[in-house]
C-alpha cells in the first residue's frame, strides 16, 4: 500500500490495530495506539528496510519489546508490504502466525516478544556485533515506560555505554501507564533523563506524536558524532487518537464493542 506521509500511515495503523483487537475480542489497544506515531515515522521516513527481502544483511533492526502491542507492529509491516494486508484478518485466529504477542515468523519481525524486559538485551548484542563487524546499520529498540520495572532493562543501559554502543537508539514509549496503573503510583520513573544520562547516555525528549519532532531527533541520532548510545524519551499518551481510550487504563484490557468501536473507527477517521 502506497502512503504520501507518515501521517497517513500512522492513521491506517491505528485503524488495522483497532480491527485487529475488535475481531479477535483482543486486548492492548491502549499501548497499540501510543506507539502508532512513532511506528509510523519509523517506517515512512528512518528505517533502512526492504519489505521484499526482510532478512537484508544491511537493514536496520526494529526491535519492539512491548509485544503485547503487537498489532501496531503487525499493521505497519502489513502495510508496507511485508506481507499481504489482508493476512491481519486472521490475527489472533486458531492456526495463524499472528498471534497475540510478536512472533517473529512475521515478516519483518526482528524478535518474539510479550515477556517484557528482552529486546533491549538483545539489541545491544546486534549493536555490538554491528561495531565489530564495522557495519553501518542501526538497531533500534522500542520499549514501554512499565517494562523500565525490569531489571534486565537496567543491565542493558550499563553495558551499552561501556561499549560506546552509539549505533543503537533505545525509544521509550513513555505513556505514563501500566498494567497496574499509573507508572508514577506503581514504580517511579522520575527524573528519567537524569538517569539515563547519569548512566552516560545521550538523551533526547520528544512528544511522541509529533512526526516533525520524531523525524527530526532520528535524524539527531544518526548524525550524532558522540560515542555513546542514544536514548529516546517520547511522551505519548495511551489509547492517542480514541478520545474515550485516552489516559484509561480500562484500554490496557479491555476489546471494544460494536458501538465503541463504531465510535473509535470515525474519531480515528477524522483524525487530520
Ligand atoms: C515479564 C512480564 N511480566 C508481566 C507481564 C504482563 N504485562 C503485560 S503488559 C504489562 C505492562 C503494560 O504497561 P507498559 O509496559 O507500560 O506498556 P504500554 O503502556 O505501552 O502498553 C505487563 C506487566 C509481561 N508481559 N511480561
Ligand atoms: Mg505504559
Amino acid at each position: 500500500m502506497q502512503f504520501s506521509n507518515s501521517a497517513e500511515l500512522a492513521k491506517a495503523i491505528r485503524l488495522k490495530s483497532l480491527e485487529m483487537v475488535y475481531n479477535a475480542k483482543a486486548s492492548h489497544i491502549g499501548g497499540a495506539l501510543s506507539m502508532a506515531d512513532i511506528l509510523a515515522v519509523m517506517y515512512f521516513d528512518i528505517l533502512n528496510i526492504n519489505p521484499s527481502d526482510p532478512l537484508q544483511p544491511t537493514r536496520d533492526r526494529f526491535l519492539l519489546s512491548k509485544g503485547h502491542a503487537c498489532t501496531g507492529l503487525y499493521a505497519a509491516l502489513g502495510l508496507k508490504g511485508f506481507f499481504p494486508v489482508d493476512d491481519l484478518n486472521t490475527y489472533a485466529q486458531d492456526g495463524s502466525i499472528f498471534l497475540s504477542h510478536t512472533s517473529h515468523y512475521i515478516p519483518g519481525v526482528e524478535i518474539s516478544a510479550g515477556s517484557l524486559g528482552h529486546a533491549l538485551s538483545v539489541s545491544t548484542g546486534l549493536a555490538l556485533a554491528a561495531k565489530r563487524k564495522k557495519k553501518e546499520w542501526k538497531t533500534y529498540c522500542l520499549i514501554s515506560d512499565g517494562e523500565l520495572n525490569e531489571g534486565s532493562n537496567w543491565e542493558a543501559i550499563l553495558f551499552s555505554p561501556q561499549h560506546q554502543l552509539d549505533n543503537l537508539i533505545l525509544i521509550i514509549d513513555y505513556n505514563k501507564i501500566q498494567s497496574f496503573g499509573k507508572v508514577e503510583n506503581v514504580i517511579q520513573l522520575e527524573p528519567l533523563k537524569d538517569k539515563l544520562v547519569a548512566f552516560n547516555w545521550d538523551v533526547f525528549e520528544v512528544d511522541g506524536h509529533s512526526h516533525e519532532e520524531l523525524r527530526n531527533v532520528f535524524a539527531n541520532c544518526n548524525n550524532s558524532t558522540i560515542k555513546k548510545p542514544k536514548a529516546v524519551i517520547a511522551h505519548t499518551t495511551k489509547g492517542k487518537g480514541v478520545s474515550f481510550m485516552e489516559n484509561k487504563l480500562l484500554w490496557h484490557y479491555k476489546s471494544p464493542d460494536k458501538d465503541q468501536f463504531e465510535q473509535a473507527k470515525s474519531e480515528i477517521l477524522s483524525i487530520c
